[in-house]
Formats: C-alpha cells, structure tokens, sequence
C-alpha cells in the first residue's frame, strides 16, 4: 500500500518532467526560432550576439553555442527575458 502511493508520487513526478521538457512555452519557443537564423536548431555565431551577457548561464555545456534546451531552459529560469 505504502509503495504503491509512493509510486504513484513518482509516476507523477515524471510526468511532469516530462510535460515541462516537451511542452515549451510557445512565446519563448518562438523566440528561440527568431534568434536561429539558419534554422538549424542551435544558436551559434552572431546568433547568440543578443545573449553574451548571459552566455554563461545560457551555455550550460559551454560549447559557445545556445541549444534550443539551453534556450528554452534559460528562458524558464527568466536568464533569457
Ligand atoms: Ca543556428
């Protein structure tokens, strides 16, 4: 009984995580594609030009570049405005 709460506390928890990763706010996905200028699907080059104040905290991996999860994740955290 106790398990099975527990994994339904769970099960919950991944939802969610998983709604939040495939469920982008539209506003800041369509930021994201204005920025991507070739359409590839990541910022890079003069692409990221209007986000070198916070291009630390954006480039979580620190490729100097900006993936749209970067983005998007920067976004939610209110880095990206
Ligand atoms: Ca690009």
């Amino acid at each position: 009984m106790r398990y099975a709460a527990l994994a339904a506390v769970i099960a919950l928890a991944l939802t969610s995580v998983v709604q939040a990763q495939t469920t982008p706010n539209p506003a800041d996905e369509a930021k994201f594609k204005s920025a991507d200028k070739n359409g590839n699907g990541t910022l890079e080059g003069a692409e990221t030009d209007g986000f070198k104040a916070s291009m630390t905290q954006i480039d979580t991996n620190k490729d100097g570049k900006i993936t749209r999860e970067e983005f998007l994740a920067a976004s939610k955290s209110g880095v990206v405005k």
